[in-house]
């Protein structure tokens, strides 16, 4: 009996050594603790010998060592699993944290600054203005007087003061030509209001980037030229574009510059009114009442002036079908534009 115990402990331990996954340790575990395993057969084979209770402690401990090497194996087993998991999974690291959900740029800020770079290279300076501004800036100042019908297409909202929120940039056109004088070149920045219904291609709030180029024998063609440069430098593709006759009191003569729609390549969509065209620039030679009452001389000066709507050209660049997505603070929106 000694010589079979002593045997079967040689046996365990090498299968043990062997047993590579859970499941050969359980096949070893039945085939010497079961019902019909070698420990259970040892015990049968009792009967027959004559130390029972020596030969009974020896089965005993050969079946605690088995059931302890077992499960000492199993847990190695499982702890080797954990490590290989945690070895293969994403590594924290606490120093880090929130780094995966870093922020990005505005998509307007992207676009401002794309057009800011064209117009550098060509000489302009960037101004700032203020986005509450007094009546005479805002309309005055431009050739609209009180009671000019052209106000109402730029309602706004107004402080109790008289100020108001500012319509569009161009009511930086008279204190910027007050500030350098002429010749000048300048665009300017900045965030527009106005009091409208919303919808695909209006906001409320909104920003625009005003433009002027001031000097001796500047004419359309300047205008044509500035205009067509910024947009081939902006979208880096052609683009098709419009150049139709329109009415702003500030300028004579006055232009629109549609953009062919970028999101349904010309056939309408919600984004552009189903009209296929977007319009984004207005521009225009700057009428001499204007320059005048910003004090520039205009037997010797002309000049040009724009009012590109920058939201709308991101909504284009972008391929954004929404301009409400941009005031919207949805991440899921504007998280799309980190890798720009
Ligand atoms: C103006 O604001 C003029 N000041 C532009 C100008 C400047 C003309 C210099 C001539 C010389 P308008 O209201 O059309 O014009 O607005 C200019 C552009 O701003 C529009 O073409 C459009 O691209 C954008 N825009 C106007 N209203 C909105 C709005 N509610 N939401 C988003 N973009 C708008």
């Amino acid at each position: 009996m000694k010589t079979r115990i002593e045997e079967l402990r040689a046996r365990f331990n090498e299968a043990l050594g062997a047993a590579a996954d859970s499941a050969a340790l359980e096949n070893l575990r039945v085939e010497y603790l079961g019902k019909k395993g070698h420990v259970a057969a040892l015990m049968q084979g009792l009967r027959d010998v004559s130390d029972k209770r020596e030969a009974g402690q020896l089965i005993n401990s050969l079946k605690t060592e088995v059931e302890t090497a077992i499960a000492e194996a199993g847990e190695a087993l499982r702890a080797a699993a954990v490590a290989a998991r945690i070895r293969s999974a994403k590594k924290y690291n606490p120093t880090l944290r929130g780094a995966e959900e870093l922020g990005s740029y505005h998509p307007i800020t992207l676009a401002t600054r794309e057009v800011e770079e064209v117009f550098i290279s060509m000489g302009f300076t960037i101004e700032n203005y203020d986005e509450i501004v007094d009546d005479y800036k805002c309309f005055e100042a431009l050739n609209i007087p009180k009671h000019h019908p052209a106000r109402d297409m730029q309602d706004t909202y107004y402080l109790d003061n008289g100020q108001l929120l500012k319509t569009h940039t161009s009511a930086a056109q008279n204190h910027i030509m007050k500030k350098y004088g002429a010749p000048l070149r300048a665009i300017f920045p900045g965030r527009c209001f106005r009091n409208e219904s919303t919808d695909a291609c209006h906001e409320n709030t909104f920003f625009q980037m005003e433009g002027m180029m001031i000097d001796e024998n500047i004419s359309i063609s300047n205008l044509i030229y500035f205009m067509k440069t910024m947009l081939s430098e902006v979208f880096k593709r052609d683009v098709k574009v419009r150049l139709r006759p329109g009415f702003f009191p500030f300028v004579e003569p006055g232009f629109e510059l549609d953009i062919n729609c970028e999101i349904c390549g010309g056939a309408g969509c919600p984004s552009c009114k189903n009209s296929g065209w977007l319009e984004l620039c207005p521009c225009g030679m700057i009428h001499p009442n204007v320059l005048s009452e910003g004090g520039i001389d205009t037997e010797k000066y002309s000049g040009f002036a724009f009012g590109l709507g920058l939201t709308r050209l991101a909504m284009m660049k972008y391929g954004v079908k929404d301009i409400r997505d941009f005031n919207s603070g949805s991440l899921k929106a504007l998280s799309q534009f980190k890798s720009i």
